[in-house]
């Protein structure tokens, strides 16, 4: 049982094992899950990949069945969207039950396997990179945020406490899968290859930049990793990634979309555009929302009153599941169930992870304003994803001290090397502010720029003076 926000949760292994014992096997004798208990593994293979059909959907869908046998016209109506039948009774539906949807959990807070909880099994190498880029992102926040302190950058936000929704969904998904995230996501781009070089560029918005200072710091984007920029307004990514879904879908590709947006983002209109969406028009899309509590200073009790954001997805028609977003183990194997079906079946999907934004919302931002130290303590220090996840890797012997301190020495000189260089590198030149979104620039743009430097000419003592004219 664990207390999130004020109301008492069940933590469950749910995903049933009686459903997918044919393709479970023992993992005795491997070494892994030592002084554990007994729990039980999936073994990695994915099905050939299929058209609209059922994949593990069978299995590990539980379905709600009303009874419907009696065929009399007066005990039931031939509705779109199927058969409903009457009652007498009037009774309405209640606005939330006692039971609250329970969360898919793996490891323990010892980073134990919960007796009889069912998981994709994570080789030696994955795992080790997984824990490695988790660590490197929490040590890539770090600094950058200092560094904001430092006013050497003029924002930042961090990931903290939701390493493991960033690294094991990235681990969890293939290259192809396009990416609409909202902004908490950034290691899912490292995990991918973006480089520190490439973030600190960004953030610096530096001539090697790819958005060549025209984004906010942490508005990252790249073509190459199949990643779109970010963008400020929240939600507007969720309706874009219905339609990127159902071009995949009319391109027939073995790839799905993963839309990312906060708890707070739930209550945009975009939300349930993009939702409502991708129900009925069968977009291969997965939305995964990180319930971290809160929308900057608003908790989540001001944003809804559901049992959190996984019901919203049957109001769609949408098939949803809750995980524990802070064990790497749940998060991965729940993000791979989903895009199995997602592809296989072409239907969309709604994935919440319970977190927690153990940071300030961002540089702009003093949390301690708005809940207590306590809180932010309880996270930070009892419930961190990595330390839960590196006990798993080290139970297994997969990772030692002398490992762990030199990985945390490599990462910091590294990002501290990406910052001094970026701080260094000449800002894109003024021009570049008017390039790249037309071909021949229209008469306004034109305009725009020649009055900009007749500006700076004037006053060039309040212009940066950094910057190529
Ligand atoms: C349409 C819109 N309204 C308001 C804002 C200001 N704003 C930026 S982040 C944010 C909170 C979002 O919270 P959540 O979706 O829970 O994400 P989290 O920061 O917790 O990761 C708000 C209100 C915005 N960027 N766009
Ligand atoms: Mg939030």
């Amino acid at each position: 049982m664990a207390h999130w926000f004020g109301r008492s949760r069940t933590i469950t292994h749910f995903l049933k094992t009686k459903i997918i014992s044919s393709s479970y096997r023992s993992l005795a004798g491997d070494g892994s899950g030592k002084a554990c208990g007994i729990f039980r593994e999936k073994s990695a293979v994915i099905p050939a990949f299929r058209r609209s059909e059922s994949a593990r959907a069978g299995d590990l869908v539980e379905a709600v069945t009303y009874s419907d046998d009696d065929d009399d016209e007066n005990q039931g109506l031939e509705f779109p969207g199927g058969r409903v039948t009457f009652t007498p009774q009037m009774k309405f539906i209640a606005e939330s039950t006692d039971n609250r949807v329970p969360c898919y959990r793996v490891l323990d807070n010892n980073g134990c396997p919960i007796p009889g909880s069912t998981f994709d099994q994570v080789d030696k190498e994955t795992a080790v990179k997984m824990y490695r880029k988790m660590v490197t992102l929490q040590i890539m926040d770090t600094i950058f945020y200092e560094a904001q302190r430092q006013g050497r950058l003029s924002f930042y936000l961090t990931s903290t406490g939701e390493e493991a929704i960033n690294i094991a969904t990235a681990a969890a998904l293939t290259p192809d899968d396009i990416l609409f995230t909202q902004y908490r996501e950034p290691g899912i781009l490292l995990w991918r290859g973006f480089t520190l070089e490439e973030f600190a560029n960004q953030c610096f918005g530096t001539k090697d930049g790819h958005g060549k200072g025209r984004q906010m710091p942490i508005h990252y984007g790249s073509k190459e990793h199949n990643f779109f920029t970010v963008s400020s307004p929240i939600a507007t990514q969720l309706p874009q990634a219905a339609g990127a879904a159902y071009s995949l879908k009319m391109a027939n590709k073995e790839a799905c979309v993963v839309a990312f947006t906060g708890d707070g983002g739930t209550s945009e209109g975009d939300f349930h555009a993009g939702l409502n969406f991708a129900a009925v028009m069968e977009a291969p899309v997965m939305f995964i929302c990180r319930n971290n509590g809160w929308a900057i200073s608003t908790p989540i009790s001001d944003q809804f009153r559901s049992d959190g954001v996984v019901v919203k997805g049957q109001a769609y028609g949408i098939r949803s599941i809750r995980v524990d977003g802070n064990d790497t183990l749940a998060v991965y194997s729940a993000v791979r169930a989903a895009r199995e079906m997602v592809i296989t079946e072409q239907k969309p999907m709604l994935v919440e992870f319970l977190t927690y934004r153990v940071g300030h919302h961002s540089t702009s931002d003093d949390s301690t304003k708005y809940r207590s130290s306590n809180e932010i303590e309880q996270w930070k220090t009892g419930r961190s994803p990595i330390s839960r996840f590196r006990k798993w890797v080290e139970r297994n012997g997969w990772w030692s001290d002398e490992e762990e301190t030199e990985l945390r020495k490599d990462a910091r000189k590294q990002v501290l090397n990406a910052i001094q260089v970026a701080d260094k590198t000449e800002k894109p030149s003024l021009e570049d502010l008017f390039t790249d979104v037309y071909d021949s620039p229209p008469s306004n743009l034109v305009e725009q720029e020649k009055s900009l430097r007749e500006t700076i000419k004037r006053h060039h003592q309040d212009f940066p003076s950094d910057v190529p004219i």
